[in-house]
């Protein structure tokens, strides 16, 4: 059985692709990435084989973000106790902290005005299974 591995770096996400930001600690991580002024970070499972993150609703929002094209910190980890719900994914958007992931993307199309979803109709929107 593969083992998810928790990384010592955080990837940033850009339209650009991934830039990964290395140090050994999270708040040397989380400070070298307000260095370059990224406000929102996704808490979220490691990976698993290349997959961005080895949990289906960490993946929604992190590919959610990338097709929107909002520059994001992505945190690994396993522990959930500072998630609003208790449970991953979470984001903390410039000091606001947002839990589960249908609320997350919700609160991005509104804060950001994104507009990708915006052409779906009811058939499309419908087939969201997470
Ligand atoms: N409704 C939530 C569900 C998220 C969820 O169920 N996360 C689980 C993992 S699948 C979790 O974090 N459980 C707590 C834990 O693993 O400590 C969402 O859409 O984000």
């Amino acid at each position: 059985m593969p083992q998810a591995t928790t990384r010592h770096f955080c990837s940033i996400a850009t339209e650009h692709g991934s830039l990964c930001v290395s140090a050994a600690s999270p708040s040397l991580r989380l400070l070298l990435c307000a260095t370059i002024a990224l406000v929102i970070t996704l808490y979220s499972y490691p990976t698993l084989f290349d997959v961005a993150d080895n949990n289906g609703y960490g993946l929604k929002v992190f590919a959610f973000m990338r097709l929107a094209g909002l520059p994001f910190v992505h945190e690994h980890i396993f522990d959930a106790s500072a998630a609003p719900r208790g449970q991953l994914p979470y984001i903390v958007d410039d000091g606001e902290t947002v839990g589960d992931s249908d609320t997350i993307i919700a609160h991005l199309i509104s804060k950001y005005r994104l507009t990708i979803d915006a052409a779906l109709g009811p058939r499309e929107r419908d087939l969201s299974l997470l």
